[in-house]
């Protein structure tokens, strides 16, 4: 048994004491208490990286992080993969961010947290003063907790009056959000991962589970294994790791996936694989924005998509899109869809959600086990904080819209703000905001939790932006440098994971608490302190008068009352026995939701509804058909671009590399970014695997090593995110979704140089 000195019971103490101010140290108190008897303690929390949101404890020793440990009772099982079982070494790495920066001639300084937040202050109102609310804005991000996220749309909606509130999921799930609004009138998933157990096919669509969502996709796995006949089908372009589990691999050019999905509905209605019971009860139909068409329209819309024309469309085999069809849609047997960015991340990438939805609308497979059409969320916060807590430009929180007069009004009440405060039109989306920025009309930008100066679609425009002499960038980060926080003008050291506690909502609706194990690193602070720092020198102090995250949380509550989303039975405490609790969850007493929309368990569903179904999202309480047709990308390749080229994630890292780069297991596996091309390619243009070659787009220019891999699909290039020294983005296009306004990371065209 370790027995304490006095002087680390005194540093102990002292990093209590100034954590008590800041609030959320019941993790801490439990940790230390198991320090001071000697022993160790494990804290319940969450994985930091995927949406998947894997339940794990936190193992401390001596005030330190030494090991994570899955939970067994979350539905992860007590599983993690190895980004999460690594997570402990993030809180160490040597370039962690432990004191602010502030620049002076050019170059990032230490400075005070007083000197650093007095300036950002000053900066701010200077320029809300000049220049207006809207000269201001904040870009945020699917990682930052619930009562984070919370905090900064409330400052900067409520108290400085711009609607200029961002974040990253603009980049991620906003094609998701729109796809789930407009077939459904509310957001997020009905169903949850339990569905994976009872699906007897699974669709995964433009997902790369094997390697984004490793969790889940060990569940497909299990299912494939115990189930009988179970069929998973997999459509991407490229031959994943994910599609070696498949009994159908589709493959085609990127972007072209509309025309499949809508042969595979043609197959459904000409083979009478349709519910029309269904169909009439629940289903509405319509075209560009109207609900306004039948049936009848549909069906001539579909006829078409012949599998033979679609499969000319897409590159791939009639056969295959008619096999796809008559799996999903063979009677009596269950039907679960999940997709990610391959969908999202492209200029029609609501049309493509919407075209999912379609297929489970009409053959009636959804809202029972093993029927869903389940979006996997990237990020562990994107649903609960972003998009649930409604910190896009155009939402506000729990499914209420800036635009609609009503909630705005209602908004103002619960917020205690007089009539009028916050504005009815739409803030600045996030390419917009970072045009406006660029146009000098943005002047002050607030980031926090996410790194735009490697993820932005055609980086280096933006990170032009950034660099402007009278732009005023503020960077909350827990690293330094970062390919952001190298352009900032004033960095602020961000509390991480495990130094903070507060609330994540993964891709089930699933709420759950992460509780702070250990202090803030150095002089971090939780990005929770810094905003109420700020909010309070911006003269706002009364609209974040919270002392804790939990004094948010109990706010919150009374914000999702009565809404969709009502999760007002969701304590705190409840929270820290749970382990995890799906809303709707009303009262104290509820369990929980397990699927939406379903007479039984959603209890937004009277108890007499006729119907086993009730999707009270819209106003006729149906969900839509949407006729949509296919489009091509934005950009496709041509004689002088004449490759694909698609970018996205391997399972080593995450995003940025910034936490993943710092685990030495990791760190040394598969960060460079090369250029994936198939060996035909590879043969035509005469390059080998370790050659450099430049590749160019209308944008940009870069230079990458070659890896040949038969995983690429011919004449389609991959590169993967992650490396800080080695851009894809510099090469991507930024057009954007005219409805989400999601970029399309997935598709644009490049020529391929030696180099
Ligand atoms: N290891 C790891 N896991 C992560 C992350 C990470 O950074 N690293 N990030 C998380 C986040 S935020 C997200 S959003 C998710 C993303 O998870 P995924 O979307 O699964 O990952 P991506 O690699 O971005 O893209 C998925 C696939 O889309 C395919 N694709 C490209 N074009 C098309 C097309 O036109 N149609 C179709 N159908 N598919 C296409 C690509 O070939 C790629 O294999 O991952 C989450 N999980
Ligand atoms: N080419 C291409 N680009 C893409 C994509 C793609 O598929 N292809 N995908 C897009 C998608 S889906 C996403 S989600 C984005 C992700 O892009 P980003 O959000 O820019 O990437 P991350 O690396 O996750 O950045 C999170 C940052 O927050 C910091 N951080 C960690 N914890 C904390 C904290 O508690 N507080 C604060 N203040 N900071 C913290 C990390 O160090 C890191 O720098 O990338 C997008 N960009
Ligand atoms: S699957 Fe996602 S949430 Fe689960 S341990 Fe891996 S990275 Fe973390
Ligand atoms: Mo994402």
């Amino acid at each position: 048994m370790t027995t304490l000195s006095r002087r680390s019971f005194l540093e102990a103490s002292a990093a209590a004491s100034a954590l008590a101010a800041l609030g959320g140290v019941h993790g801490v108190k439990q940790a230390m208490a198991a320090t001071a008897a000697g022993g160790e303690s494990w804290v319940k929390s969450v994985c930091r990286y995927c949406g998947t949101g894997c339940g794990l404890f936190i193992g401390v020793k001596d005030g330190k992080v030494f090991a994570v440990k899955g939970d067994k009772d979350n539905h992860n099982a007590g599983f993690l993969c190895l980004k999460g079982f690594l997570l402990p070494q993030i809180l160490t790495a040597p370039d962690r961010c432990l004191h602010p920066l502030v620049r002076k001639e050019g170059k990032l300084v230490r400075a005070s947290w007083e000197e650093a937040m007095s300036l950002v202050a000053s900066k701010f109102k200077e320029s809300i003063e000049k220049y207006g609310p809207d000269s201001v804005a904040f870009y945020g991000s699917g990682q930052g907790l619930t009562e984070e996220t919370y905090c900064a749309n409330k400052l900067f909606k409520a108290g400085i009056r711009t609607n200029n509130v961002e974040g990253n999921p603009r980049l991620c799930m906003a094609s998701a959000v729109a796809g789930y609004v407009t077939t459904y009138g509310k957001d997020e998933p009905m169903g949850l991962y339990e569905d994976i157990d009872h699906a007897d096919v699974i669709l995964l669509v433009g997902s790369n589970t094997a390697e984004a969502h490793p969790i889940i996709f060990q569940r497909v796995v299990r299912r494939k294994e115990t189930g009988r006949g179970v069929k998973v089908i997999v459509m991407d372009p490229r031959f994943t790791p994910t599609s070696r589990i498949a009994d159908l691999h589709i493959s085609f050019t990127p972007g072209n996936d509309l025309a499949i999905l809508n042969a595979m509905a043609h197959v459904l209605v000409k083979e009478g694989m349709v519910d029309e019971g269904f169909i009439a009860k629940h289903v509405a139909f319509g075209e560009g924005t109207e609900v306004n068409k039948s049936f009848d329209d549909y069906k001539a819309f579909l006829a078409e998509y012949t599998p033979e024309k679609a499969a000319a469309i897409a590159g791939c085999r009639p056969e295959d899109i008619v096999t796809a069809a008559r799996w999903f849609g063979e009677r009596g047997k269950a039907a679960t869809s999940m997709w990610t960015m391959g969908l999202n991340q492209r200029t029609k990438g609501v049309w493509a959600n919407n075209l999912v939805h379609n297929l489970h609308l009409l053959t009636g497979k959804i809202g029972t086990p093993g029927n869903t059409p389940f979006s996997l969320t990237g990020q562990p916060n994107a649903c609960g904080g972003v998009r649930d807590g409604g910190a896009l430009s155009h939402l506000l929180p729990y499914g209420r819209l800036v635009a609609n007069d009503a909630h705005r009004a209602e908004m103002e009440k619960l917020w205690g703000v007089p009539e009028g405060t916050l504005k009815p039109k739409p803030g600045l989306s996030t390419v917009d905001m970072f045009r406006a920025l660029e146009a000098g009309e943005i002047k002050c930008l607030y980031i926090m939790c996410t790194n735009p100066g490697q993820s932005l679609p055609n980086v280096n425009r933006y990170r032009k932006a950034m660099e402007r002499a009278d732009a005023f960038v503020v960077v909350a980060e827990a690293f330094h440098p970062t390919r952001t926080s190298e352009l900032a003008d004033v960095v602020l050291p961000a509390a991480l994971w495990a130094e903070k506690e507060g609330v994540y909502g993964c891709a089930e609706r699933r709420y759950q608490l992460l509780e702070q194990a250990i202090p803030p690193a150095g002089e971090a602070r939780p990005d929770f302190a810094i905003l109420c720092d700020l909010a309070a020198r911006l003269g706002h102090g009364k609209l974040l008068p919270f002392k804790t995250p939990a004094d948010v949380w109990a706010e919150i509550l009374t914000i999702c009352k009565g809404t969709v989303y009502d999760f007002s039975g969701m304590t705190r405490e409840r929270l820290k026995q749970a382990h995890g609790l799906l809303w709707p969850l009303p009262t104290p007493g509820h369990p929980g939701t397990k699927r939406r929309y379903v007479k039984g368990d959603d209890p937004l569903v009277p108890a007499d509804h006729p119907e086993r179904i009730l999707f009270y999202g819209r106003p006729d309480k149906k969900a839509v058909v949407w006729l949509r047709p296919q489009r091509p990308p934005e950009e496709v390749p041509d004689a002088e671009f004449p490759f694909f080229l698609t970018t996205g994630r391997e399972i080593e890292h995450w995003h940025t590399a910034t936490m993943t780069r710092n685990c030495k297991e990791l760190a040394n596996t598969n960060l460079e970014s090369m250029a994936q091309l198939h060996p035909n390619d590879a043969r035509k243009l005469g390059v080998r695997a370790g050659q450099s070659v430049r590749l160019t787009s209308r944008r940009g220019s870069q230079v990458f090593r070659v890896k040949v891999t038969d995983n690429a699909k011919e004449g389609v290039i991959f590169i993967h995110m992650h490396d800080p020294d080695r851009m894809c983005n510099v090469l991507t296009i930024d057009a954007v979704d005219p409805v989400s306004r999601q970029p399309e990371f997935k598709v644009c065209g490049v020529r391929v140089e030696k180099a």
